[in-house]
């Protein structure tokens, strides 16, 4: 196995690219390897990425062997092995959602036909860039050429907070936390399940032992938590999502520990009885930079209801988006 990686970044010039690109870049995702880093923004953001570009030089780091900059898909998308899309086209004041879907869509069919061309044809690719999910499968549905279990959208951000707000109720650390896991879109449709996850080993409903919060109160912070950041802050997450994305691609290459799983928006195969041919936000474990959805939990009435709202909002974007 080679000891060198091409991962491509686009929206480099963005928020979360700066925050991301020191993780990445300090081995937090793929360990020790060395990485060839391409850089992709639209034209206007070329100052900016000259920029960052100046700054990843004087960041020194051991790891980074050499770096690409552009706006030219086709270039930088060359033999990657890593693709991560955080660049797209932000959601203005008044916009409807589907033109928002159409705008993405065209810039996702775009770097799909590119990665299908010219990407090796095991490249791994995450979604970052919203709608996530919708942009996802546009992308795995271009770039035809690459197997389907190739591409993934992060819910991991969503993951991680619902952890963390278990942990803050319960009063314990991030690490006695285990197995919560987002169902569906990463949007405030999400289903943030904690029916088969637990606390110090326990059941986390009968170690938080208040039915009302984890019905309620909890969803809906979980699903809410973007918006309560951006009031709060006047800007979006920023840090936390560039932390998830480092989550998503660390535990995808290197595996997640055993008895563990996390959320990862995938190609739905029809497990759980969700259609084919979404990018749905399942519980999954790792291996060997591959994922296998996990099987056979139990859904209960609440669940199943929850997890149909949510296909139901996938299922309109996927023809909003597909629609001309
Ligand atoms: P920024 O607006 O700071 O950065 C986006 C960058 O993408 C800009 O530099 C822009 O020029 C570039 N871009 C636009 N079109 C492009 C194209 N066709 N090719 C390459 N680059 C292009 O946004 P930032 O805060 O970094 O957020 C990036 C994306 O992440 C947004 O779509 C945002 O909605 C999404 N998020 C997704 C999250 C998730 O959990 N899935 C959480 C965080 C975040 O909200």
């Amino acid at each position: 196995e080679s000891d060198e990686i091409n991962v491509c970044v686009t929206g480099a010039a963005g928020q979360i690219g700066y925050a991301f690109l020191p993780l990445l870049l300090t081995g937090q995702c793929f360990g020790d390897k060395k990485i060839n880093l391409r850089l992709l923004d639209v034209p206007q953001a070329e100052s900016i990425l000259q920029g960052v570009e100046l700054e990843l030089q004087d960041g020194a780091y051991p790891l980074l062997k050499s770096i690409k900059t552009g706006s030219d898909e086709t270039a930088l998308f060359k033999d990657v092995d890593v693709a991560v899309f955080i660049g797209g086209f932000p959601r203005k004041p008044g916009m409807e959602r589907k033109d928002l879907l159409t705008i993405n869509g065209n810039i996702f069919k775009k770097q799909g036909q590119a990665l299908n061309t010219v990407a090796k044809k095991n490249c791994k690719s995450l979604v970052v860039a919203n709608p996530a999910n919708t942009n996802c499968l546009i992308l795995a549905e271009t770039a035809k050429s690459i197997p389907k279990q190739n591409f993934s959208a992060l819910t991991r951000l969503d993951h991680n907070r619902a952890i963390s707000q278990i942990a803050l109720k319960a009063g314990c650390s991030i690490t006695d936390v285990k197995n919560v896991i987002i169902w569906g879109n990463h949007s405030t449709t999400q289903y943030p399940d904690v029916n088969h996850g637990t606390v110090l080993g326990k059941r986390i409903r009968q170690f938080i032992n208040d039915e009302a919060y984890l019905n309620n109160a909890f969803i809906e912070r979980v699903q809410k938590r973007g918006g309560e950041v951006l009031a709060a802050r006047k800007n979006s997450s920023v840090m936390s999502a560039a932390n998830a994305v480092k989550d998503h691609l660390h535990d995808w290459y290197f595996g997640t520990k055993a008895g563990e799983f996390v959320s990862m928006g995938v190609y739905s195969d029809g497990s759980y009885g969700i259609p084919n041919g979404l990018i749905f936000s399942y519980p999954v474990t790792c291996a060997n930079f591959n994922y296998q959805i996990v099987q056979g939990l139990h859904l209960d009435e609440f669940s199943k209801e929850k997890i149909r709202i949510t296909t139901e909002e996938l299922l309109s974007e996927k023809a909003d988006a597909f629609s001309p």
